[in-house]
């Protein structure tokens, strides 16, 4: 079958494995390993499509379960789809709905069919399943979608995830016979399994017979302990076809970003930048830097020394700190512009590490520096 996504790979790092590569979409193309900002509304929060043109993001991720309750699939459709609607022209990747059901709204029943659970704005009961998730994400016209998985609590018993990842993939196979438009947009499928090996290569095996062009890693980070989650990527990347892109889900933290790259992931999303700025916490590659505090009153230096972005050689942290502390939104447009060039760069960094055959050194550089190796 042929798929508008095409995954290239350059080259792997002889120090870790990790890949570099380029993922092909009918919106462009990006690097990998990338980090894809969030944009659950329909707008990375506080961010134009022009702030994250500028500081070279060129896929970000968008939610179908936000955008099927407003403003409705129907009204995205006829704007023209996803893209026109929010005047972005690079990439999209949609999540399906699944993930947000289950962290958002209580009372849900999960069947066969799908999903019934509340509207968490008004109550109202509604209905998710593979079909109409697929459906939402057609309508929408992203590049990449993503099938509707159920994502398990941490810890789940092994009887549970076992019913729940044969479910999965019964529900993989549904999304792929509803998916209408694969000749422009791309499907990935979603690995579960928790923190159970053998359940991990059970989800591999079963979405793999299926051929998606992308495979993504689901129900990780969800409470487990990082070593767990280092130990599923071990276990299960190598289980992925080597010509396809995999995306680690929802996981944004800029230690699990190399970390994961060092496992052989190609992407990852996270809200963890962009809602941090909000309440005035910065990364810098010291390590989290607070502007809220009040020791920044008279600092009238740059969040970070070492970045070169916009908002580092245009304004204070003393600046950014009044802002926030007023809630005034150009104070959070300012950390969460600085946040999400962090993370970018951050990976343009381990790309070019990777090209020279050093992620290791880089890894433990960047650790050292950002505070991340135990004493
Ligand atoms: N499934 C889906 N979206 C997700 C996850 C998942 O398991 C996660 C887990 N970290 C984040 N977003 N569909
Ligand atoms: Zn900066």
């Amino acid at each position: 079958m042929t798929t508008p996504i095409t995954y290239e790979l350059i080259k792997t790092d002889k120090q870790t494995g990790a890949r570099l590569g380029r993922v092909h979409t009918p919106h462009g193309s990006f690097d990998t390993p990338t980090f894809m900002p969030v944009g659950t509304l329909a707008t990375v929060k506080t961010m134009s499509p022009e702030d994250l043109h500028s500081m070279d993001a060129r896929i970000i991720l968008s939610n179908t379960y936000h955008l099927w309750l407003r403003p409705g699939e129907d009204i995205i459709r006829e704007a023209g789809g996803l893209h026109k609607f929010m005047n972005w022209d690079g990439a999209i990747l949609t999540d399906s709905g699944g993930f947000q059901v289950f962290s958002l709204s209580d009372m849900r029943e999960i069947t066969e069919k799908g999903v019934h659970f509340r509207n968490h704005l008004n109550g109202d009961k509604l209905f998710l399943s593979p079909e109409k998730a697929m459906q939402i994400q057609n309508a929408l016209g992203s590049d990449i979608m993503m099938a509707f998985d159920e994502c398990p609590p941490f810890p789940a018993t092994y009887d549970y995830m076992k019913a729940s990842v044969e479910r999965t993939s019964r529900w993989a196979e549904r999304c792929l016979a509803a998916h209408e438009r694969s000749d422009v947009q791309g499907l990935f499928g979603i690995v579960q399994g928790g923190e159970f090996e053998e359940l991990r290569s059970q989800s591999a095996r079963d979405l793999v017979s299926l051929d998606f062009p992308g495979y993504a890693i689901g129900g990780l980070s969800v409470g487990e302990p990082k070593d767990i989650m280092n130990r599923m990527l071990e276990h299960t990347t190598p289980l992925l076809p080597v010509n396809k892109p995999r995306y680690l889900m929802g996981v944004g933290s800029p230690d699990s970003l190399i970390d994961g790259a060092i496992r052989g992931i190609d992407m990852f999303d996270c809200v963890l930048p962009t809602r941090i700025a909000r309440n005035g916490t910065c990364m810098t590659s010291n390590g989290r830097l607070v502007v809220r505090n009040a020791k920044y009153a008279r600092d009238f230096g740059p969040i970070d020394e070492n970045c070169d972005c916009h908002v580092c050689k245009n304004y204070s942290r003393a600046y950014i700190r009044h802002l926030i502390r007023c809630n005034e939104t150009f104070g959070f447009r300012l950390t969460t512009y600085h946040n999400l060039h962090f993370l970018v760069k951050l990976m343009e960094q381990v790309r070019a590490a990777i090209k020279e055959d050093r992620l290791g050194d880089f890894k433990e550089e960047f650790f050292e520096q950002y505070g991340l190796n135990k004493p």
